[in-house]
């Protein structure tokens, strides 16, 4: 059975034939007009960018542009899919663990790769060659170590990756002349390098946040988010494990990037509190809520305070999107985690009557879009039952998760040789200029 890298050396040339054959053919073809508000609204469905990890099909059109605040949206309505595969396939089709029932991430990146479904055997040689390339430079452990606890985690985990960059493969073969066509090579390297260190990082920076002793070492034998609970301090809970499987899994879909650098901006981004952010804003608000209300609170007294929330000029967090319109399968997908493994939680209980007052208060009032739940709405409830209640390092592991998503892009990118993506951008003066007397 090939290795990832040996069947990536097959798809690329095929791909890169398909890429030249389409250029051809419909290179100077019109996608249709750009209105002055698409420009106003965020490059919001402009289609600009050719998915290239993602579906090759009609979706990968509507992917959205802004390369690091974005999800990889295939269709509105349908939601996300990955590689053209609903959450629900892919939990039914990817190889899970011995005895687990999530899928193993693993087997996600090769998907999110080639477009194939791994063999259990190709999914466990990539949880040895991750945990192989685990460690992190010393200087990368200090850096963090020197970090003041203050520090927002996301911005310690920003630089941690900004450092990573010593070490990089692509660097490297660029100073040394590399030609164009090989540049995936090395790019592959970095992301399995990338992908591989992040459990380390993200542990140790929960672990001198929060005062929670030494790192244990990667367990060889062990897949990937095993050894990430492990490394959080969680690894003896074997459900606290499938979450992570399955958390890693869902969050994973991204637009690409060039380098790691780019993908410690990603992170930046993430940190925005109505981005990825918002999976902490949710549970500060869910928190000052049972704090006002208290724990059993009465549908009533939910209301009241949403209302309270829109009429303080306040979003509610966990709820709206930019691109989607229904409520996001991978909401879904963690609340049947949690109907599984704590039906009976109280903070689970609350995120679901939250559920059920939300999304007609937002169409009352008339404004957002999607009235419906993001990703974001339900990660921390899950993680706070296990003891993962620090809320600050929520958006830690949705940036671990994220990297897998940006990687498969990016070692497309360096194989189809994509161009950096400059969008162009006028001023209100250009636009009223523009279209004057027309
Ligand atoms: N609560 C209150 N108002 C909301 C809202 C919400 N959850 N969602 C949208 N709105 C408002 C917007 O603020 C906007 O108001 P103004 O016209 O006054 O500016 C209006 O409804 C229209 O917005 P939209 O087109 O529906 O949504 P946008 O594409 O502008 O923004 C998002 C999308 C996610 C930023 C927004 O829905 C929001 O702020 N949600 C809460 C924060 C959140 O959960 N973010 C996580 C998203 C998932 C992720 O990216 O990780």
């Amino acid at each position: 059975q090939p290795t990832l890298k040996e069947r990536l050396a097959e798809l690329i040339p095929v791909a890169q034939e398909k890429v030249k054959a389409a250029r051809h053919e419909h290179g100077k073809k019109s996608f249709g007009p750009v209105i002055v508000d698409q420009l106003y609204g965020g490059m919001r469905g402009l289609p600009a960018l050719i998915g290239k990890a993602r579906s090759w099909t009609r979706v990968s059109l509507h992917i959205i542009i802004v390369a690091f605040a974005s999800d990889g949206f295939g269709d509105v309505e349908e939601g996300i899919r990955f590689r053209g595969k609903t959450i629900p396939e892919i939990q039914g089709q990817l190889p899970k663990a011995p005895g687990g029932s999530e899928p193993l991430p693993e087997g996600l990146f090769w998907l999110l790769v080639t477009g194939e479904i791994p063999t259990y055997e190709q999914v466990a040689d990539l949880s040895k060659d991750w945990a192989a390339r685990a460690a992190i430079p010393e200087f990368v452990e200090e850096v963090l170590d020197r970090c003041p606890p203050t520090l927002h985690p996301m911005s310690q985990f920003s630089l941690a990756v900004t450092a990573l960059n010593h070490n990089s493969a692509f660097a490297k073969a660029y100073a040394e002349g590399v030609s164009k066509k090989e540049y995936w090579g090395p790019t592959f390297e970095d992301s399995m390098d990338l992908i591989a260190k992040l459990p380390n990082i993200a542990g140790r920076i929960y672990r001198n946040v929060y005062g929670r002793g030494k790192l244990p070492p990667i367990d060889a034998q062990k897949d990937y988010s095993h050894n990430l609970a492990a490394l959080l301090g969680f690894g003896d809970n074997p459900a606290f494990v499938e979450l992570m499987r399955l958390y890693i899994t869902i969050h994973s879909d991204h637009e690409g990037g060039n380098t790691l650098p780019s993908y410690a901006a990603a992170l930046n981004g993430l940190a925005g509190p109505l981005h990825g952010l918002a999976n902490q804003e949710v549970l500060v608000w869910l928190t000052k809520m049972q704090a006002k209300i208290g724990e059993d609170a009465s549908d009533e007294a939910v209301k009241e305070y949403v209302w309270s929330t829109l009429k303080g000029g306040q979003v509610v967090p966990g709820y709206g999107h930019a691109v989607l319109r229904k409520t996001d399968p991978r909401y879904v997908a963690q609340r049947e985690f949690a109907l599984k493994h704590l039906p009976n939680d109280k903070l689970f209980k609350l995120v679901g009557q939250i559920y059920n007052i939300v999304p007609g208060i937002l169409l009352e009032a008339g404004k957002a879009k999607n009235p419906w739940p993001n990703v974001d709405a339900h990660s921390g409830a899950l993680l706070t039952y296990y003891g993962l209640t620090e809320m600050q390092y929520y958006t830690v592991l949705f940036g671990v998760s994220r990297a897998f998503g940006v990687t498969a892009q990016l070692i497309w990118d360096r194989a189809l040789g994509a161009p950096l993506e400059r969008p162009k951008s006028y001023s209100t003066d250009a636009i009223n200029k523009i279209f004057k007397g027309k």
